[in-house]
């Protein structure tokens, strides 16, 4: 699956106002992951993942900054992830049916902060563009 050069156009154009609020949106998309799929908590033991905590906002940061460099190389992503598919195939082992739910909460964040922008165009670019990110992080598992 790849994107088209409309699809990278509005997920580049859309990142110029998302990076500006990088961390309130990882932060709000790990809110929404933990409370809406509280299954998704078992693979953060060894955090504090109460609403607002440290820790939940620092691993927020992190997964948008990694969004952010996909963004960034959009033309090559499996290259700029490719560290983080090792990562997550090898070491941390997470059921790939998470990744679904990771992204759909980061586009109901992004569709609650920028209504205007989240036309049913820019919500179909947005869910391409995820499932790519997602198959880039799970696909070195089998
Ligand atoms: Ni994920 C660590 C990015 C999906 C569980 N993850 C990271 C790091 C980044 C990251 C960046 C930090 C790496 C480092 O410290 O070197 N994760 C992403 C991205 C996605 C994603 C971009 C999907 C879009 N991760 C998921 C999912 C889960 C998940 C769906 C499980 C529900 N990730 C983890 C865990 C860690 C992690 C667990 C290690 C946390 C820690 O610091 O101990």
């Amino acid at each position: 699956m790849s994107l088209t050069k409309t699809e990278r156009a509005v997920i580049v154009s859309m990142w110029g106002k998302i990076s500006t609020q990088a961390d309130a949106i990882g932060t709000e998309t790990l809110e929404r992951l933990f409370s809406s799929y509280p299954q998704t908590k078992t693979y953060f033991p060894h955090f504090d993942l109460h609403p607002g905590s440290a820790q939940l906002r620092a691993h927020g940061s992190k997964v948008v900054a990694a969004v952010g460099d996909a963004v960034k190389s959009i033309d090559d992503i499996p290259g700029a992830l490719a560290k983080l598919s090792e990562l997550h195939a090898y070491v941390l082992r997470v059921d790939p049916v998470n990744f679904k739910l990771l992204s759909h909460c980061l586009l109901v964040t992004v569709a609650a902060r920028f209504p205007a922008d989240f036309t049913a165009e820019a919500h179909a670019a947005w869910d391409k563009f995820l499932s790519v990110v997602s198959s880039v992080l799970t696909e070195k598992y089998r």
